[in-house]
C-alpha cells in the first residue's frame, strides 16, 4: 500500500492511506542511517510504501519514493544537518503581515529565493487586512505591484473576517501547497478559515512584542474537501539559504533572470561591472530597488 506522510513527530509517522484513513507508522530500521545530512529521513509529503502485519494497529514504512522536490531548512545557520520541511510540493505560499507581526521585505525575498532555488512556484498571501490602518494598507498597496511585476501573485486576505478566502481555496484545489511565515502571521488560522472542519491549533500574540508564540510546533498536512492538501508549518524567524552557489542567486529573481543574457560579462555579479543589464534594469524600472537591495544582501550573506 502507498500513502502520503502527513505528520512526523520523531518516532511516529502518520500516513494518509488511499482510502483517506490515517495510519501511525514506524520506519523500518534501515532508513535511520540512510541519510545523515537530514535530521528527518521521512518528510511531510513523502510518498511511502507501508506494510501492515495482520493484527498490528500500526504500519511499517518500507520504502520512500524519490522526491520530486523538497524544501529544506537548517536548524541554525552553522549547523551541518538540515531538516526537510516538506516534499513533493506544487506551490509554496508565504503568509505576509504588514503588522502584528511585521514581515520584512528581506524576509519575503529570502523566502522567494529559497522557493526558486528548490524549483517550487511561490506566491504571497497578505493576511490580516482587517486590522491595517490607512498607512499600513498603503504600504501593502505599494509593495504588491513590486512583487507582481517580479512575477509573483499576491492575494489580500483576512483569515478572521473571511476576505479573499474563497479565492485561496480555489487555488489550492487538487494541489499540494505549503504555508510558511512568521509565528503569528495566521497560517493555522487561514487553514481553519478555508475549512471549518479542520482544527489546527491557533495562538495569540505576545502582549509586549505583538509577535506569535510558536503555537504550531510540528509541520502537518491538512486535506480540504476539494482534495487540496496544505502543509501548515511552525513559524520561522529567518530563512537561512542552504547550499546555494552565489552565481545561482540572480536566477532566483525572475525579473533579473530574463536580463542575465544581456550583461556584458558572463560572470557579472551585477554589483559594479560595466554593461550590466540588471543595473540598466534599475534605471528602466524593470528591476525594483527594493528587490535589488535584497539581492545584494543575500549575496553578501551567502
Ligand atoms: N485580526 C486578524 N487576526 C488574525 C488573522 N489571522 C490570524 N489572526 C490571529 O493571529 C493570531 C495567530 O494566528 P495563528 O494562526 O496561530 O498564527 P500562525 O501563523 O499559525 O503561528 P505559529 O503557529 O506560531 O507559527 C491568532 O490570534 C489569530 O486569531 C486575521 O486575518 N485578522
Ligand atoms: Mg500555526
Ligand atoms: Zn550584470
Amino acid at each position: 500500500m502507498e500513502g502520503i506522510v502527513v505528520k512526523s513527530t520523531g518516532s511516529w509517522i502518520r500516513v494518509r492511506m488511499p482510502d483517506g484513513t490515517k495510519l501511525e507508522c514506524k520506519l523500518k530500521g534501515q532508513f535511520r542511517v540512510m541519510d545523515i545530512k537530514h535530521t528527518n529521513p521521512v518528510a511531510i509529503g513523502d510518498h511511502v510504501e507501508v506494510e501492515q502485519l495482520a493484527g498490528d494497529s500500526h504500519g511499517m514504512i518500507t520504502h520512500i519514493r524519490e522526491r520530486e522536490n523538497y524544501i529544506i531548512r537548517k536548524a541554525t545557520k552553522l549547523s551541518k544537518v538540515s531538516h526537510i520541511i516538506a516534499a513533493n510540493l506544487d506551490h509554496a505560499y508565504l503568509i505576509v503581515t504588514m503588522a502584528k507581526p511585521r514581515t520584512s521585505n528581506g524576509f519575503i525575498d529570502r523566502f522567494l529565493v529559497t522557493a526558486a532555488g528548490y524549483h517550487i512556484p511561490a506566491s504571497l498571501i497578505f493576511n490580516k487586512i482587517d486590522i491595517y490602518n490607512p498607512d499600513l494598507l498603503q504600504s501593502m498597496e505599494d509593495l504588491i505591484p513590486i512583487y507582481e511585476k517580479a512575477g509573483y501573485s499576491c492575494y489580500r486576505v483576512s483569515a478572521l473576517r473571511g476576505d479573499g478566502v474563497d479565492r485561496i481555496r480555489e487555488l489550492l484545489r487538487d494541489k499540494v501547497s505549503l504555508f510558511s511565515g512568521h509565528s503569528g502571521a495566521g497560517k493555522s488560522a487561514l487553514i481553519k478559515a478555508l475549512d471549518s472542519s479542520l482544527t489546527p491549533r491557533t495562538g495569540t500574540l505576545s502582549q509586549t512584542h505583538q509577535k506569535g508564540m510558536h503555537t504550531t510546533t510540528f509541520a502537518e498536512m491538512y486535506e480540504l474537501s476539494n482534495r487540496g492538501f496544505i502543509v501548515d508549518t511552525p513559524g520561522i524567524k529567518e530563512f537561512g539559504l542552504i547550499d546555494f552557489d552565489k552565481t545561482e542567486i540572480p536566477r532566483c529573481f525572475p525579473e533579473m533572470e530574463s536580463l542575465l543574457p544581456y550583461c556584458q560579462y558572463k560572470n557579472c555579479s551585477h554589483t559594479h561591472e560595466p554593461g550590466c543589464a540588471v543595473k540598466s534594469g534599475l534605471e528602466t524600472g524593470a528591476v525594483s530597488w527594493l528587490r535589488y537591495n535584497s539581492y545584494l544582501s543575500i549575496l553578501n550573506d551567502s
